[in-house]
């Protein structure tokens, strides 16, 4: 066979072209690998990247191994600190698309014209865990967002709870010092479970709101897709005249919120640590693309001053049945990264990022944020040009006098590097646009200078008691079974007391089904600042209540065996794909199973890699042998006992109850299971039926949730 000589099948290696334009016009560094030759940082081409320089066949390394010593030491520099906090995070680029003018309250470009859309980057996060935790933690999730705007980038960095855990920005390190690992033992990692969390929380009766949505499903989202977000603290929209609008910023998932059961999140981390972000690739790999409506909660004065609670007062919301979520546009994620380190790692969020029409207020821990951004920034990335790179420069014209420091990239020519100046033409470099240019809302301010908390930020139960009769009763059982989890891995019983003490104020059964499952005297109740008043049940609080109604985006996992009827199967494929729903296959090898047609399946999972935690519903679809098979195999009974025990709907086909069986659960067969036939009908009547996610008049029945 004829070769091609090695010199012309490879490509001839360029200098490296130093920036691409990617889709969403985002620049990236493009170092080509493909059938490029190997070289050194200096473009000096390896012969042999196998061994390093040696005397003789086993003599000691030469230092002048220059190539060694130049791989060795890029290497040994790969890692830059991770985040304090929210070091485990996913990104993904999108666009946000504007439904309506906003002029007459913002001046802020992409809210101005109809139709237009703005390229996006978002980072999802946990914020406890090391970077390398699990991603279903009990945990609050980061849900940050830089719009790139034609004037300039706006960082709207957000949770997926709408409070915070405390009311001033000088707490925050004593917050995350507690809630991270503790520093003599280093663990636990990525947990609230422990003594120093609890200890802390408990003496700050301000926590106690975000406390009960750090308990609640909200904090084991099903998928980053599912879950809202919100920017915690009261910002400012200005408008052309300087007049400035209180505004709550919302994100709503179009997938409807999902959340998991803790059982099954526990699960979730053993199997697939990656669970969140493998979902988030996956769905944009498909073409199901992730979307939220951006929601706004705009206000004046007179509403602020009438509001039962302090609208700068960050543990607390405005009830959106109070003020209702205006949707103003909606955010696509419709591409993955390129590079993680280069995106998800070096994308560097500020609060501080905000652009024309678009201000801040006085809520204490806002401010401190304002400062604690940029300065972690040039720790993490090193230089105070972090703002060169791609993932971090505005897609809009941009030029300032700033200039030199470590990595310099962007570097202008011309002789004027200050202003005012009198030159002229290309040297004169930029100026002040005072039309267009940025402008703080005109605020008065007045006062004696001094440490304190208002009181009008003292009422630190109400709100906590609104959000938990608020829930549903399946979701009020969460809360319980949360406190008693995470209380119960505390040693010292003086903190469980103490927090359940404070729960009295929450609401008394509460207190006491905690108190019960801790095996705890029920203490005295702690003494509230200010008695929690009684208020309304907002229902926009629940997850359930606000649930998709639908299956699409989820997943279907279908255990099958050699021998399954093919027809059947394709039933519940064709009745999944109708409703927008993916369906996986587990099967006993990996390789596959061939069905009653001949037909060959290859399988996504094999059994124990593929427990059925990780599916949103299951259908059981195998032979007489193959359920026989399975019985004795105990991954595949805690298969369909938790598939059970999660309030999962089930279907399966007749030939399964041997496996039923096997798993104890044929005498449990409730509602939520369909017994497959070979009709097309019975299939769509199961895929209709799992619109509801899960039965969860199923739960009080099972121990194991
Ligand atoms: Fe953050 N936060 N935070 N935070 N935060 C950081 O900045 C901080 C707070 C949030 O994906 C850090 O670049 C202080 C509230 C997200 O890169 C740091 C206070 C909310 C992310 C920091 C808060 C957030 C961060 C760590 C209280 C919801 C990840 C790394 C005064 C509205 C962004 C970094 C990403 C990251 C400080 C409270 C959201 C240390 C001082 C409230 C989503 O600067």
């Amino acid at each position: 066979m004829a070769t091609t000589p090695r010199s012309t099948r490879r490509a001839r290696t360029t200098a490296p072209e130093a920036f691409e334009v990617g889709p969403g016009g985002e620049t990236h560094q493009a170092v080509g690998r493909g059938e490029a030759r190997l070289t050194t940082q200096q473009g000096v081409p390896i012969a042999d990247d196998q061994s390093s320089l040696t005397v003789g066949e086993r003599g000691p390394t030469l230092l002048e191994d220059f190539i060694f010593r130049e791989k060795m030491f890029h290497f040994d520099h790969e890692r830059i600190p991770e985040r304090i906090v929210h070091a485990r995070g996913y990104g993904a680029h999108g666009h946000f698309e504007t439904y309506e003018s906003l002029t007459d309250i913002t001046t802020a470009d992409l809210f101005q014209r109809p139709g237009e859309r703005t390229p996006v980057f978002v980072r999802f996060s946990t914020v406890a865990g090391n970077k390398g935790s699990f991603d279903l933690a009990r945990d609050a999730r980061g849900f940050a967002v830089k719009f790139y705007t034609q004037e300039g980038n706006w960082d709207l960095v957000s949770n997926n709870i709408p409070v915070f855990f405390i009311q001033d920005a000088m707490k925050f390190p004593d917050l995350v010092h507690s809630v991270k690992q503790e520093p003599d033992r280093g663990f636990p990692q990525a947990t609230a479970a422990h003594d120093n969390f609890w200890d802390f929380v408990s003496l700050m009766p301000e926590s106690t709101h975000m406390v009960l949505w750090a308990m609640s499903d909200r904090a084991i989202p099903r998928s980053l897709r599912f879950m809202e977000g919100f920017a915690v603290h009261t910002f400012r929209f200005i408008d052309a005249d300087g007049r400035s609008t209180f505004v709550k910023f919302h994100w709503k998932p179009l997938g409807g919120m999902q959340s998991v059961v803790w059982n099954e999140a526990v699960k979730i981390n053993g199997a697939d640590p990656d669970h969140h972000r493998r979902d988030l690739w996956d769905a944009i790999g498909r073409g199901d693309l992730p979307e939220w409506e951006l929601g706004i909660q705009a206000f004046d004065d007179e509403f602020a001053d009438s509001f039962d609670f302090d609208v700068l007062d960050p543990t607390k919301i405005i009830p959106e049945e109070l003020v209702p979520v205006r949707r103003v546009g909606k955010m696509v994620l419709d591409r993955v990264v390129d590079n993680f380190f280069a995106e998800t790692e070096q994308v560097a969020f500020c609060p501080a990022n905000v652009v024309p029409g678009i201000g801040f207020t006085n809520d204490p821990l806002l401010q401190g944020r304002l400062f604690s951004y940029l300065d972690t920034q040039l720790k993490r990335l090193g230089s105070p040009n972090f703002t060169q790179l791609p993932i971090n420069a505005p897609k809009c014209p941009f030029s300032h006098f700033q200039q030199d420091g470590h990595m310099a990239f962007t570097n202008p020519k011309g002789r004027a590097n200050y202003e005012p100046n009198s030159w002229s033409g290309d040297e004169r470099g930029p100026r002040e646009d005072p039309i267009s240019g940025y402008r703080s809302a005109a605020v008065q301010e007045s006062g004696t200078t001094r440490r304190t908390r208002p009181a009008s930020f003292a009422d630190h139960y109400s709100q906590a008691r609104q959000f938990f009769l608020s829930q549903t009763p399946p979701e009020q059982r969460h809360i319980v079974g949360a406190f008693v989890f995470e209380l119960s891995k505390v040693e010292t019983e003086a903190i469980r007391a103490r927090m359940v003490a404070n729960l009295r104020n929450v609401d008394e059964d509460l207190a006491e089904m905690v108190a019960e499952g801790l095996g705890l005297p029920l203490p005295e109740r702690a003494t509230p600042a200010v008695e929690p008043i009684d208020l309304p049940e907002s229902p926009a609080l629940s997850i359930l209540l606000n649930g998709p109604g639908s299956f699409a985006g989820r997943t279907l996992g279908i255990l099958v065996t050699d021998g399954a009827d093919a027809k059947t199967l394709a039933n519940l494929r064709d009745a999944a794909e109708a409703e927008g729903a993916r369906v996986q296959l587990v099967a006993p090898k990996v390789g596959g199973v061939t069905t009653s047609d001949t037909t060959h399946h290859p399988a996504d999972h094999k059994v124990d890699g593929g427990p059925s935690v990780l599916f949103d519903a299951v259908a059981i679809v195998t032979s007489e042998q193959g359920a026989t098979v399975l019985a004795g195999h105990a991954p595949a009974r805690d298969w369909v006992t938790d598939a059970h025990a999660h309030c999962k709907f089930v279907a399966f086909v007749p030939s399964a109850r041997t496996l039923l069986d096997a798993a104890g659960i044929s005498d449990e067969i409730d509602e939520g299971y369909v017994e497959l036939d070979r009709r097309k009908t019975t299939a769509a009547r199961f895929l209709k039926m799992c619109r509801d996610l899960r039965l969860w008049d199923r739960e009080p029945e099972v121990a194991a949730v």
